[in-house]
């Protein structure tokens, strides 16, 4: 099968042919329709491959279509629609069976054991890796069922690739991992594909006001038509004085999205009194910030991260996935450029520019 290659870190994606498995166990093949261009990728393609060391295949937000089954999987039936997610969890550890199965305290029970079986993915009779599980920039992917969420077949696939992660990113975030309430007030800093989806999600929770802060005019319009009560330029003006002065104090909930220690910051000092932030993004594995423990005692402040906005995605995806057949969940306008499964680093620069959202991959 034809399969987006990355051969070095920084060396771009290479379309190749490689060989993939048949299903085992619990695995699924699914014939990919969807495959979504998250950052995480870029980054590791750039300049983090040690955990997914190279020739690997990434890709990450994946809808597609099932065509074989292992002989223990018995969550799907062939011509089944689903949507792959990153969240590995096994069902059976104290974090699954707690119902936070996005802190699985076995994920690796979902992957092939090296020592013992031949690897999913391979090329010349070499293992190529799979990162995150999936290796979604492919044509097909060999995943196990715990990976794979049904959604409806009237489902388009591009907006359906997103929920994997942009979506349950973001709108997980707000729902799951801050638990905003009505009337509650909330910013969200870094308003690109996954500060959208906060958006969508602060206006699902019934926010009272959703602040969007970026330093790209462009974002911030869109922002808007996501439903961003209001907006703030942070090139132009100074945006904790600006969103304590609309908020009248300060919000109840700050989301960080880009995650440096500047605007981890920023989101710490417009929180009002006994607010919280909750930091969403992860802009470079090595970021530290310093933090006045006074400030954060007095002014009762909850700091927490969040990763994968605290899914279990088998409750969520189904969710968000009825939401947008409602027209309750903005997901078309974030799908703003379709690419062949050869145009990858033409795909990833395209996001560089403000006014694309989400890239997909929607032409195997
Ligand atoms: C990532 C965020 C950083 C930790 C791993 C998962 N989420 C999606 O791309
Ligand atoms: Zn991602």
């Amino acid at each position: 099968m034809k399969a987006a290659v990355v051969d070095a870190e920084g060396g771009g994606f290479a379309l190749q042919d490689i060989d993939i498995a048949e299903p085992a166990g619990h695995e699924v093949l699914v014939e990919v329709r969807a495959s979504g261009l998250c950052h995480t990728d870029l980054t590791l393609a750039t300049h983090a491959l040690t955990r997914y060391p190279p020739p690997v295949v990434l890709g990450h937000e994946v809808a597609g279509v099932v065509t074989a089954l292992g002989p223990r999987a018995t969550a799907f039936a062939v011509g089944d629609h689903v949507v792959g997610c990153l969240v590995q969890w096994c069902g059976d550890c104290p974090a699954c069976r707690d119902g936070r199965r996005h802190q699985c305290g076995r994920p690796g029970t979902t992957l092939r054991d090296p020592h013992r079986q031949a690897p999913r993915l391979s090329r010349a009779g070499r293992p190529v890796t799979q990162a995150m599980g999936l290796g979604g920039f492919a044509e097909r992917v060999l995943v196990h069922e715990n990976q794979l969420t049904a959604v409806p077949r009237r489902m388009p696939f591009a907006p359906a690739a997103l929920l994997g992660c942009g979506v349950l990113t973001g709108v997980g975030s707000v729902l799951n991992g801050a638990r905003v309430r009505a009337g509650e007030t909330v910013a969200v800093i870094g308003v690109g594909g996954v500060g959208l989806n906060a958006v969508s999600g602060a206006v699902i929770a019934g926010a009272s006001r959703i602040v969007a802060v970026d330093v790209r005019p462009g974002r911030l319009r869109r922002a808007r038509a996501f439903g961003a009560t209001d907006v703030v330029d942070s090139t132009a003006t100074d945006a904790v004085a600006a969103v304590r002065e609309l908020t009248g104090g300060g919000v109840r909930h700050a989301f960080d999205v880009v995650g440096v220690a500047a605007t981890t910051d920023q989101a710490l000092r417009m929180t009002a009194l006994g607010g919280a932030v909750h930091v969403v993004g992860l802009a470079d594995g090595k970021e530290e910030l310093k933090l006045s423990l006074p400030r954060l005692l007095l002014e009762q402040k909850r700091l927490q991260g969040l990763i994968m906005g605290s899914a279990d995605p088998r409750r969520d995806i189904p969710r968000y996935a009825d939401l947008y057949l409602r027209g309750r969940l903005n997901l078309d306008d974030l799908v703003s450029r379709r690419i062949a499964l050869g145009e990858i680093d033409a795909g990833y620069a395209a996001l560089r520019d403000p006014a694309v959202a989400r890239v997909v991959v929607t032409s195997f």
